[in-house]
């Protein structure tokens, strides 16, 4: 009885999780309560790595249904009982031969898409802009090297500072601004220990290692804001260091632009927290 009621409980949690996941099966931009999934994309990469996910997970659940029908047939049809006496064959070339090839085939159709995607990762198209991110303990800074050459400093707003809107743990004081629908190029560094540079919804992960310039890109297909967190550990505030990246229009970027340009022309700290009070026109 007691067991009952405790089936019973467990199976309403789950009906409620289930239920919860549904409304938020996976978010843009932002992890949302009871996720389950990638983020939505917001780029071409983070398209081709869903779709190759799901590619994936298709056939890992073939294999696998595959080998536990294998295992069902043996323990239903071969045990001692139903199979007293066992055969005596130790060699079947036809079978030999199949479980070489079909797995090799497996893992050439795997393949295919795998380097396309990987190329498409690695290989940066013509960019429209270029953002060099330096890892630091604990924050990120942001610099624009080909349209204006500022830099500025990005932290997070601490629980007791923020407002109404903000996301905790995720919402910084300085958001990388970028255009939509633009390629971006970004350039990966370290200040002090290796930090990793992560946007899940642009489908991009790069290390930041002190003395080495890393590369990736993305291109942004929605506006919005899209966080990230780092993903290398790199000391006591490895987790409260996320990346807030704010895609505009190019109206929008352009007056962000200008107003930045003046603001981070200094990099002492003073012009750091003038910064702050800059707001942006809001993009969604
Ligand atoms: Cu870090």
């Amino acid at each position: 009885m007691k067991a009952l009621s405790r089936l019973a409980g467990i199976a309403a949690s789950a009906g409620g999780i289930l239920a919860n996941a549904g409304a938020a099966w996976a978010g843009l931009g932002q992890p949302t309560p009871w996720e389950m999934d990638l983020q939505d994309a917001a780029s071409p990469v983070m398209q081709d790595i869903a779709s190759f996910h799901f590619f994936l997970l298709w056939v890992i659940a073939a294999i696998s249904a595959f080998v536990l029908a294998l295992l069902l047939i043996c323990i239903v049809r071969f045990n001692a009982r139903a199979n007293p006496t066992p055969s005596r064959t130790t060699h079947n070339t036809p079978i030999e031969i199949l479980w070489t090839i079909v797995p090799v085939i497996i893992l050439a159709v795997i393949a295919v898409p795998s380097f396309r995607l990987l190329f498409v990762q690695l290989e940066v198209p013509k960019p429209d802009l270029t953002v060099k991110v330096t890892g630091k303990q604990w924050f990120w800074s942001y610099s624009y090297p080909d349209s204006g050459n500022f830099e500025f400093d990005s932290l997070m707003v601490q629980d007791k500072d923020l407002k109404p809107g903000q996301l905790r743990l995720l919402a910084v004081d300085n958001e990388m601004v970028v255009p939509v629908n633009k390629v971006v190029h970004v350039l990966v560094t370290g200040a002090d220990v290796i930090h990793s540079f992560t946007v899940p919804s642009f489908g991009i992960r790069m290390d930041a290692v002190p003395g080495r310039l890393n590369e990736t890109w993305f291109k942004a297909t929605s506006e919005g804001v899209f966080y990230g967190q780092c993903s290398e550990l790199c000391g006591k505030d490895h987790a409260f260091m996320p990346i807030a990246v704010r895609v505009v229009n190019e109206n929008d970027f352009n007056t962000w632009l200008s107003g930045a340009k003046q603001k981070y022309a200094t990099a002492d700290s003073a012009a750091h927290d003038a910064l702050a009070a800059t707001e942006l026109p809001a993009a969604r």
